[in-house]
């Protein structure tokens, strides 16, 4: 390429396609991961040790996943974080609100450990999973004993590429007046007279009984897995945007039939023990572990023990929105 053609472009802002080199996100190769939670405890407790909550805003520990470590990818997931955050008793993490959409499912705490989300105090016992959608005024705070541990699931890096997030630090100006999620406790009966006009669900917390009851009365798949979603009950669709949430119940010594897809996945093991197969790889998983299921994998599950349960996050909601979601089945 001639030095005049190269300052008549660089002169006019436009460059030569056949010359740039950089790889697309379908060349990323992403192998799956897992975080053992025997090496996660340890790490919250010094955590809680060398951070004090009147100058962190929150005590968060990021999963980084190594298949991004020579990228300027960050993260556990793709187009999600995933973080593990930590409270001790008398501890506040004070107000804010970002665009971003959070989800917090409760590893450890007594119940004494509360998230406000627009006014609506939700108490975190271990199961449950709870909503922050984006611009909802959150704060937690804890007046039980010993830690409290859940993980968050953010939207983070999807809205970093459309740049789309803001924050605001609280106190809020705007807080709307509590509210009661009792309206909605009957499954299959939604008021309608509420002006429900937000693009989230009405419920911010799904405790765990209520989702193992359903997995228990529910029957079985043709591979005897049992999965359900959680769903805004006025639409019937995702919890929220931005991560679509389920939570499945592997087969007892049986695998799941295989998949594959251009969505991405992380999972938490809420219970039991089994393993997973995820392209070449084999992962072992037991009561606490998170792991990432990387597109473009065949992905099959297994339980092995009676109770195993593994909490799911993924984008697969955004992408089939979008019209870009790839997916098959094999068998
Ligand atoms: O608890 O508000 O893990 O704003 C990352 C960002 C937690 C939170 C995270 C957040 C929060
Ligand atoms: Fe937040």
């Amino acid at each position: 390429m001639s030095t005049n053609f190269r300052s008549a472009m660089e002169s006019a802002n436009v460059s030569a396609l056949w010359e740039r080199t950089e790889p697309d996100g379908a060349q990323l190769t992403e192998t799956p991961h897992l975080w053992p939670w025997a090496e996660l405890d340890p790490l919250l407790d010094v955590a809680v040790q060398q951070t004090d909550m009147e100058n962190a805003e929150r005590r968060v520990l990021v999963l980084e996943n190594p298949a991004y470590r020579d990228s300027p990818r960050i993260g556990a997931s793709l187009n999600m974080v995933v973080n593990l955050q930590v409270l001790m008793p008398g501890e506040i993490a004070r107000p804010h609100r970002h665009r971003l959409n959070a989800l917090r499912f409760i590893i450890e705490g007594d119940g004494r450990a509360v998230t406000i989300v627009d006014g609506t105090p939700c108490p975190m016992f271990p199961g449950d999973f709870l909503l922050t959608p984006g611009w909802c005024w959150h704060e937690h705070s804890h007046d039980g004993k010993g830690r409290a541990v859940w993980l968050d699931a953010l939207d983070a890096q999807l809205q970093r590429h459309l740049c789309t997030n803001e924050f605001e630090p609280g106190p809020s100006n705007d807080m709307p007046p509590p509210r009661s999620e009792d309206a909605y406790a009957a499954a299959g009966v939604t008021p309608l007279n509420l002006q429900e006009d937000k693009p989230y669900s009405p419920i911010f917390r799904y405790p765990l009984s209520r989702v193992v009851d359903a997995l228990g009365a529910m029957p079985a798949a043709a591979d005897g897995s049992r999965r359900v979603r959680y769903t805004n009950p006025l639409t019937g669709g995702p919890a929220m945007p931005g991560v679509d949430c389920y939570m499945l119940a592997p087969p007892h010594e049986r695998q799941t039939r295989a998949y594959r897809t251009n969505a991405n996945m992380m999972c938490l093991v809420v219970e039991g023990e089994g393993a997973s197969q995820i392209g070449d790889e084999m992962l072992r998983w037991r009561k606490n572990d998170i792991f990432s299921l990387p597109r473009g994998h065949w992905i099959s599950h297994r339980a092995e023990s009676g109770d195993a349960k593994l909490f799911q996050l993924t984008d697969r909601e955004v992408l089939a929105r979008l019209d870009y979601l790839r997916e098959e089945f094999r068998g």
